[in-house]
């Protein structure tokens, strides 16, 4: 008998229990400071804005090039096509120096500033068409005194083999310089 009258108060209980979590996490989430939270995510706008400051900054390439008395450091650089390469480019040498990219088959033509001693410069360019192009000094006979290079836009840059693309890099690097 007991048991019977305990039963509706229980169900009561649980009753006004399970609204009060309800309300409660109704008032939880429709309160402002739920809104806010949410909001923050959304004004994640700048989270995605940062994602996509990321991915530029990946899809971005930079090589520092040394223009010197005679040679251009790298001599040789391989991107995959599209690639988008930003030369920060400094004369470390004691003549005037300046960095050119050319590739007359498509007739393109990049170039630096031309640079004293000390000086540096930026140069931003996107491979798009896959081939080699040349780089060299276009001042005076600097070119045929061995201030020149190559870069090689291939589409074979194929994503297995990153690390020991990197490992070619260099030794075609220091084959450059070599010769
Ligand atoms: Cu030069």
């Amino acid at each position: 008998m007991g048991a019977s009258f305990k039963n509706p108060y229980l169900i009561g209980a649980l009753v006004i229990v399970a609204v009060l979590v309800i309300v409660g996490a109704y008032l939880y989430l429709a309160s402002p400071g739920y809104g806010d939270q949410e909001e923050e995510p959304q004004a994640g706008t700048p989270q995605q804005e940062a994602k996509e400051a990321q991915q530029t900054t990946g899809e971005v390439m930079e090589v520092k090039v040394r223009l010197y008395e005679w040679g251009i450091e790298p001599s040789e650089i391989r991107v995959p096509p599209g690639t988008t390469v930003r030369f920060v480019i400094v004369n470390e040498g004691r003549y005037t120096h300046a960095f050119e990219i050319e590739r007359e088959d498509i007739g393109f033509e990049a170039s630096s500033k031309t640079l004293g001693p000390g000086q540096d410069d930026t140069l931003e360019v996107t491979f798009e068409e896959p081939g080699t192009y040349e780089i060299y000094c276009p001042i005076g006979n600097h070119r045929a005194l061995g201030m020149e290079g190559v870069i090689i836009v291939g589409e074979g840059g194929g994503g297995s083999a990153g690390a020991s693309d990197e490992a070619k890099d260099s030794t075609q690097q220091y084959e450059g310089i070599s010769y």
